[in-house]
């Protein structure tokens, strides 16, 4: 009778929780039960990549157009979504977009989070497919858990179990002479450093991919961004170069050209994407598939 009972529960593929076989999203850290379900079968371990960054720095819209940019098959990659849950964020920030707007901001709970999973492979290589696994987190959520370790358990077992981290920083404000976006990612990368407990005096070797937000303002940042980040984001450098063994710097932007409406009533500024112009972006997911 009793192995009747275990049959019925289902770990979490986040933070292994057992939970019954019908639930839709865990009951300990919300993750979509759908990934287990999705895994189930294949012979290759999932292999999460995690967006972090500060609220705003841009991930979602980042997201969204790696996604689709994979999905659309650039640069010899090809992409299948596992479950139409997964094609949710990609579809709504493009949308947004092609209506001249940027996509919301994304909710703090992390049962409002979009996950995607998707079978990736790039032709012309060693032919090797990767579950690419993540979710698109809210920045305010970020920081909290790094301010107060555990308050979003899920953050926590996302970073343990990922393979390859994305760490987006707001290049515009950080050329405007705003220590926050430096301070943001020091933090974030001493959080990691402690957490993942690396042998006394070894350097963390999970990839890190640096990318340098909103860099239609600072194209500077596009000929030499660790030179950008040397300068302008000192001791996110410093960090990076003292703690962890494999950082890559990268320079994106979404956006050709950006105007700014004013509305009547209240006065709040609302930044208008004119048009997209994509760049830089499956660099840093290329560069993180051959860490892999
Ligand atoms: N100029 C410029 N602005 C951008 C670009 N990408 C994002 N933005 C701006 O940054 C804002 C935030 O982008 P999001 O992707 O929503 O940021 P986020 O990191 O997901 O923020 P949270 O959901 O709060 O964590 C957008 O509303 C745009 O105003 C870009 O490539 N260029
Ligand atoms: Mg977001
Ligand atoms: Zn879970």
């Amino acid at each position: 009778m009793a192995t009747a009972v275990q049959s019925t529960q289902t770990p979490c593929l986040i933070c292994d929780a057992e939970n019954p076989r019908n639930q839709v999203q865990c009951r300990q850290c919300s993750a979509p039960m759908a990934l287990v379900h999705n895994t189930i079968g294949q012979e290759r371990p999932p292999c999460l990549v995690s967006i972090l960054g500060d609220s705003n720095v841009g991930k979602t819209v980042y997201l969204g157009f790696l996604l689709d940019m994979l999905s659309q098959r650039a640069n010899l990659f090809e992409a299948v979504p596992k479950g139409a849950y997964s094609v949710d964020l990609q579809q709504t920030v493009i949308s947004h977009l092609a209506w001249r707007m940027f996509p919301p901001k994304t909710p703090v709970e992390a049962n409002q989070w979009n996950w995607s999973y998707y079978e990736v492979r790039k032709h012309g290589g060693p032919e090797r497919w990767i579950d690419l696994v993540t979710p698109d987190m809210a920045g305010e959520a970020i920081a909290a858990e790094v301010a107060s370790p555990t308050t979003f358990r899920i953050i926590q077992n996302l970073l343990l179990k990922s393979r390859g981290l994305m760490l987006l920083v707001d290049a515009a404000l950080a050329a405007n002479g705003s220590a926050q976006p430096d301070f943001f990612a020091l933090k974030m990368l001493s959080h990691i450093d402690t957490m993942i407990v690396a042998k006394r005096g070894k350097k963390v070797d999970t990839p890190v991919a640096v990318l340098l937000t909103k860099c239609d303002y600072v194209p500077a940042a596009f000929d030499d961004p660790r030179r950008f980040a040397q300068s302008n984001l000192n001791r996110l450098w410093n960090m990076c170069e003292s703690r962890f063994a494999n950082v890559e710097f990268f320079a994106t932007s979404v956006v050709g050209s950006i105007a700014f409406a004013t509305s009547d009533e209240d006065g709040l500024v609302t930044p208008v994407p004119l048009h997209t112009a994509l760049r830089g972006i499956l660099e840093p997911f290329e560069w993180i598939v051959e860490q892999l």
